[in-house]
């Protein structure tokens, strides 16, 4: 941080990139020089100066507190969108409404749930997880055995691997960050260290795997390698302070910080030491990256680091022209956010946007970039690094190497591959209305 910051406000914010991009500095410091420089829209000087009115609400009691809060009903559009809002039985997703909601946390009503066999109504005084296998004590555990062990908090995003899945069309789909990304979320986990069980259980070495099984009536599972289970993997049983959701695993799921969202085994009931992956539906018919040429990979656990604009996104419209701030979310499933860059002129120049820390590893970072729209057309990109140096590729690399359709998709709901990790472009318009394009 310079020393200079006290000045900004006598001084205009400085331009740091093409067609209005602003210097991140301008959102340090107290007041923000951008208020008084710029002028926001909302006619500062103006309304201060009328004496503030009563409106109804001021002028009676107000409603009872309840024992659980719900939003204001003025925030009744703010909802997940379901892939089957019918009801019909089978595999259901709610998607998160990323260009509605703010900071690095998703709330627990609207993080994101995948659910191939519904949500189970289970009883936490019946439900049982057992650590088994080549293990030299096998153990059974209880929600309320489980809570005994000593407890740790992290952050971490959980990313379906087919989030995203629309930007493999070879024409860009009309749909918002919602549509486009709503298959990722971000949480504060609280739960048990799998090494915690594992070392207890007694682990043989030749135990290479832990396959992680649900008690959904699939019995979904999946293979993780032991090293990951040491690494940071969880039973994690609080979400963001309070029990997980029903529809997030309640009342214990496996999180694998970073990797696939399928790995994060909900409504855990098993975990079986073996020597070698089980290869199960999950992980050898579905969630692997087809590659140009039909090969796959064998596996690909790790979700790659990614960014998207969330504000201003398609479903918002640019009320005037002036100051506005670009923001959205940053994450890799390798560590640390490091760098986000953003661009107002479809990738033409690039500023360094601003990062809200504090910078969790293998969680959401929300960016921040000062912008001054003048009213025309601009393309909005924003462009990801990790701590270990890997960026977000660009869409014309990432299509070389991981392909995209022939024909465009017409079904959003669509799942024609996995993995994508690349840039999303809003186009804005004279008219402020943003659509999805490619640059
Ligand atoms: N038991 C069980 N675990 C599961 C699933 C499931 O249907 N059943 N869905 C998986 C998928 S595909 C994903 S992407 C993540 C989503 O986690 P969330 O629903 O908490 O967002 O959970 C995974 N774990
Ligand atoms: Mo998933």
């Amino acid at each position: 941080m310079k020393k200079s910051n006290g000045n900004a406000r006598s001084r205009a914010p400085e331009s740091v990139a093409g067609n209005g991009l602003l210097h991140r500095r301008a959102l340090l410091g107290r007041g923000i020089a951008i208020a008084g420089a710029l002028g926001t829209g909302a006619a500062a000087t103006g309304a201060a100066a009328e004496a503030v009115k009563d409106e109804a609400w001021s002028l009676e009691f107000g409603g009872i507190t309840p024992v659980l809060q719900t939003p204001s009903p003025f925030e009744k559009p703010v909802t997940r969108t379901l892939s089957n809002p019918n009801g019909e039985f089978r595999n259901s997703h709610a998607r998160t409404p990323h260009h509605l909601l703010g900071g690095a946390i998703t709330p627990n009503s609207h993080h994101f749930s995948i659910n191939h066999a519904g949500i189970p109504n289970i009883d936490p005084a019946k439900h049982k997880l057992v650590v088994h296998g080549m293990v030299r004590q096998p153990l059974e555990f209880s929600l309320e055995s489980l809570s005994r062990y000593p407890l740790v908090t992290r952050m971490a995003f959980v990313e379906c691997a087919g989030n995203s899945a629309p930007m493999f069309s070879n024409e860009p789909v009309q749909l918002t960050a919602q549509g486009l990304h709503g298959l990722v979320s971000c949480s504060e986990w609280t739960g048990v260290r799998l090494s915690t069980l594992l070392d207890e259980a007694g682990i043989d070495p030749k135990g290479k795997w832990v396959v992680a099984e649900g008690a959904d009536a699939h019995f979904l599972d999946r293979s993780i390698p032991v090293k990951k289970a040491y690494d940071d993997a969880l039973v994690a049983i609080y979400q963001n302070g309070e029990r997980l959701m029903p529809g997030n695993g309640y009342p214990m799921r496996l999180l694998v910080p970073g990797y696939q969202g399928n790995m994060n085994v909900k409504f855990l009931r098993r975990l079986k030491v073996v020597d070698q992956p089980a290869m199960t539906f999950f992980e050898s018919k579905t969630y692997s990256q087809i590659l140009p040429g039909g090969r796959t990979w064998r596996f690909h656990f790790l979700m790659e680091v990614k960014s998207f604009i969330t504000s201003p996104s398609m479903g918002q419209t640019l009320k005037a022209p002036g100051y506005h701030a670009i923001s959205g979310v940053a994450y890799s499933g390798t560590g640390r956010i490091s760098k986000v860059m953003v661009s107002a002129d479809g990738g033409k120049s690039w500023g360094e946007a601003a990062l809200q820390g504090p910078v969790h590893e293998k969680a959401f970072t929300r960016f921040v970039m000062p912008w001054k729209w003048d009213g025309g057309p601009a393309v909005l990109q924003s462009r990801a690094w990790d701590e270990a140096g890997n960026a977000q590729p660009l869409r014309a690399d990432f299509v070389a190497e991981r392909g995209q359709t022939k024909e465009p998709i017409t079904n959003p709901l669509a799942f024609p591959n996995q993995h994508y990790n690349s840039l999303t472009s809003w186009g804005i318009g004279a008219n402020g209305e943003i659509k999805h394009v490619y640059a």
